[in-house]
C-alpha cells in the first residue's frame, strides 16, 4: 500500500482527539542509515546507525509533531498559528497550516535563523517577524499572545506535538526489531528527547512486560554556550553555530531531565568546534550531510565514548539526526575557499586534478 502518513500509520498509539482532521506531507519514515564507516572512526567494536531526519518535507523532524498539531487545530476551526522558532519549527508550522489553509505567524530571533530555514518560513507564506531578543524572548510572547487571542500555539509546549514525534522512536524499534542501547540526539528547547521517551516507553511496554531492560538509555546533548541542562539554571544569553538549539530555557527541560535520568542515560555538552567537527566527519565519511546541531547527538557520543564514560561495545547505537544540511549552507561556504575556474579545455582540465 502507498504510505499515507503519520497519523494514518501511527494514529492509533497517538492521543489525539477525534475532532482532529488529519493534514499530512508523507512526512516519517525516514532512513535509519547505518555508519560503519562512523563507528570505526569511533573505535568500532558496536553497531552506529543514524536516523536521518532530514529527509522530512521541510528538511527536519519537526514534521512528525507538526502534522499532529496542525491535525488538531484544523479539526477544531483554528485559522491561524504561532510559534517562536529557531528555524525548523517555524518552516515546518508555514508549510503544514498552507497545506491546511491557515495563516501561520512565525516569531524568530533576529539575525540568528539559518537562510534556508527563513527561506522555507518565507516561501510557504508565513509572516514572519524578527524579535530583538533570544529565543526564549520569543516563545514568551507567543505563549503570551496565545493566552489572549484565539491564535493556536505550535510549539512543543502543544501537547501533540509531543504525540506526533513519538513515532520517530515507533520507527525505530520497528525497525531493529527493539530499541537500540544508547540513543543520542540533539536538546534544545526538549521536546523532542521528551517524545523520544514517551515513544520508547509506550512502544516497548506494548511489546513487552519487562519494560526497563528493553528501553534505551537516553544521550541528550546540548552545544557548550547553551546548556541550561547541563548547568541547571537558565541561560540568559546562550550563544552557538548551532542556532537552532540555541536556546537558553527549554520549555520541557524537567521533562528532558527526568527522561535521561529515568533511561539511565545523561544531558551532556559539547563546544562549537567538536560539533563542526562531527558535522564535517558525518558528510565525508558517511556522505550524509546535516546541519551543525543535528550533528551534537553524535559529537556528545564520540567525547562520551573517547574518554571511556561510555562503553559501546557490542551495542547497538542509534544518533538521531535531526535536520539536513541544506538548512544552513553558509556554514560551509563562509569560510571555504572559491573553487578553482579553469579553462574550457581538456589540457587545463587535466592540468588541475592529475596535478597530485
Ligand atoms: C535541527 O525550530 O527549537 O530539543 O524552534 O531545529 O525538541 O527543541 C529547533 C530545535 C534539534 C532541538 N535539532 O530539538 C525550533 C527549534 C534541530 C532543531 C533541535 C532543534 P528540541
Amino acid at each position: 500500500m502507498t504510505y499515507q502518513g503519520l497519523i494514518h500509520t501511527y494514529g492509533h498509539l497517538l492521543d489525539l482527539p477525534i475532532h482532529s482532521r488529519t493534514v499530512s506531507l508523507l512526512e516519517g519514515r525516514t532512513p535509519l542509515i547505518k555508519a560503519d564507516n562512523l563507528s570505526r572512526q569511533l573505535g568500532g567494536g558496536f553497531e552506529l546507525f543514524i536516523k536521518y531526519e532530514g529527509l522530512n518535507p521541510t528538511g527536519s523532524f519537526k514534521d512528525r509533531g507538526m502534522t499532529a498539531a496542525v491535525s488538531e487545530a484544523l479539526g477544531r476551526g483554528v485559522t491561524t498559528v504561532i510559534c517562536a522558532s529557531t528555524g525548523n519549527t517555524a518552516a515546518s508550522a508555514a508549510a503544514y497550516a498552507a497545506r491546511a489553509g491557515m495563516k501561520s505567524i512565525v516569531l524568530i530571533p533576529q539575525g540568528k535563523v539559518a537562510a534556508g530555514k527563513l527561506a522555507g518560513a518565507i516561501a510557504y507564506g508565513a509572516q514572519v517577524i524578527q524579535i530583538d531578543g533570544s529565543f526564549d524572548d520569543a516563545l514568551t510572547m507567543v505563549v503570551e499572545i496565545t493566552n489572549k487571542h484565539p491564535i493556536c500555539l505550535v510549539n512543543s509546549i502543544n501537547p501533540y506535538r509531543i504525540e506526533g514525534q513519538k513515532t520517530a522512536a515507533f520507527e525505530i524499534v520497528d525497525e531493529l526489531g527493539s530499541a537500540p542501547d544508547w540513543l543520542c540526539l540533539p536538546v534544545g528547547n526538549a521536546g523532542n528527547i521528551t517524545s523520544y521517551w514517551a515513544g520508547f516507553k509506550q512502544y516497548c511496554g506494548l511489546k513487552s512486560a519487562v519494560l526497563s531492560s528493553l528501553l534505551p538509555k537516553l544521550l541528550g546533548v546540548q552545544a557548550a554556550g547553551a546548556a541550561p541542562l547541563v548547568l541547571g539554571h537558565a541561560v540568559e544569553n546562550p550563544e552557538t553555530v548551532a542556532t537552532a538549539i540555541r536556546i537558553g530555557k527549554p520549555a520541557r527541560g524537567e521533562q528532558a531531565l527526568q527522561a535521561a535520568e529515568e533511561s539511565n542515560g545523561r544531558i551532556i555538552a559539547v563546544t562549537d568546534d567538536q560539533i563542526l567537527d562531527m558535522q564535517k566527519l558525518l558528510a565525508r565519511l558517511e556522505g550524509i550531510w546535516v546541519e551543525p546541531a543535528s550533528a551534537a547527538g553524535l559529537a556528545g557520543l564520540a567525547q562520551e565514548v573517547a574518554s571511556g564514560k561510555l562503553k559501546v561495545e557490542g551495542k547497538r547505537v542509534v544518533a538521531v539526526c535531526t535536520g539536513h544540511g541544506l538548512k544552513d549552507p553558509e556554514i560551509i561556504t563562509k569560510d571555504m575557499q572559491k573553487p578553482i575556474v579553469v579553462p574550457p579545455r581538456l589540457d587545463a582540465l587535466e592540468e588541475i586534478i592529475l596535478r597530485n
